[in-house]
């Protein structure tokens, strides 16, 4: 029997399914340090894992490794250069996620256009004896300008929720989306500086790369109007977390919510101390349903990956197709 590691706790009747086809090394605890990892990966044929790095280091020590499954969209924790160099199948779980993604945008950039998290905390003080109108004003969010950063699958879903709220849609991205993706959304292009000082609401859902490491920092935060807020779902390490804090502290915008941090679990401790951020311990997924199809789908890319199940040999979502069938090295 074929061996694997699942690196991380995941919904028990995922590794039953898993058990019928592999001997399965279950790591129900903590996420493995990079050297316990790298020693439970030496004898495995897959991995299933939920962001744990996996670069020369763990491959090298692992020589049969042919694939591993990662239990989400985004692959930064892949260096996918050492994936191709040794011929190593990388897989992720796109799409499930795409609606209960966006609905999460959605909530956390309500949340923080209507100082949702600060009101509560307020009233739990016993800070709330009277009514007053200036109590906790926010910013619109029906009529505005909502800017995404990002234009994929998920960038589009929460595009198409926007029509709702009667918003005007910019967006920024790599390249543009097909005309007719445009028109469905009703979303013009604009340059990522265009965009940052056009919209109310600007919503981060971009993938992260070396490339895009801080692309929201001091200087973007100078181009935003002083009334919008920022939402990221996208990845820690994009925005500049310590400048985010400052231009929350100086009011340079009015608000943020953040789901991701850089080097999170743990959050800037200059971020805990400003009022007006919406903090989130990276949950924009995790419904029950959506959570089981990604589970569900890690573990189908990596039975056909490994050759077993019904679509051996063709697993759904490989990222670096181009090794499939070539002798690892
Ligand atoms: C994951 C995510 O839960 O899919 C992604 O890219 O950010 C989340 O849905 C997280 O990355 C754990 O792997």
């Amino acid at each position: 029997m074929q061996k694997i590691l699942v690196a991380r706790p995941i919904f028990p009747d995922v590794i039953e399914r898993l058990k019928q086809y592999f001997d399965v090394d279950w790591n129900n605890g903590d996420a493995l340090p990079a050297d316990e990892l790298a020693r439970r990966l030496a004898d495995k044929d897959g991995a299933l894992t939920a962001g744990d790095p996996i670069g020369a280091a763990e491959l090298a020590a692992a020589p049969k490794l042919r694939v591993v499954a990662n239990m989400a969209v985004g692959y930064n924790n892949f260096d996918m250069a050492a994936f191709n160099a040794a011929n190593v199948l990388g897989t992720n779980t796109p799409d499930v996620l795409n609606e209960t993604t966006a609905d999460f945008g959605w909530a956390l950039m309500m949340a923080t256009a209507r100082r949702i998290t600060e009101s509560e905390h307020f009233l739990r003080a016993g800070k709330w004896q009277k009514w007053a109108y200036d109590m906790m004003l926010g910013a619109d969010v029906y009529g505005s300008t909502l800017g995404i950063v990002g234009m994929g699958r998920i960038g589009q879903a929460i595009a198409r929720r926007a029509k709702g709220f009667n918003m005007r849609v910019v967006y920024h991205n790599r390249s543009r989306v097909a005309p007719e993706i445009e028109a469905e959304l009703n979303a013009e292009y604009r340059t990522k500086e265009a965009l940052l000082r056009e919209a109310d609401h600007v919503v981060l859902v971009l993938p992260y790369t070396p490339e895009n490491h801080h692309t929201i920092g001091a200087a973007e935060f100078a181009l935003m109007k002083p009334t919008a807020t920022l939402t990221n779902i996208a990845r820690g390490g994009i925005v500049d977390d310590a400048a985010l804090a400052e231009a929350l502290r100086e009011r340079r915008i009015a608000a943020a919510g953040l789901d991701v941090f850089e080097g999170e679990p743990s959050v800037h401790p200059a971020l805990l101390t400003v009022p007006n951020v919406v903090l989130t311990p990276h949950i924009a997924s995790a419904s029950e349903a959506t959570r089981r199809a990604m589970a569900n789908l890690a573990a189908d890319n990596l039975i056909a990956a490994l050759g077993a199940g019904p679509r051996a040999g063709r697993p759904p979502n490989p990222i670096n197709s181009a090794v499939m069938g070539k002798t690892r090295s």
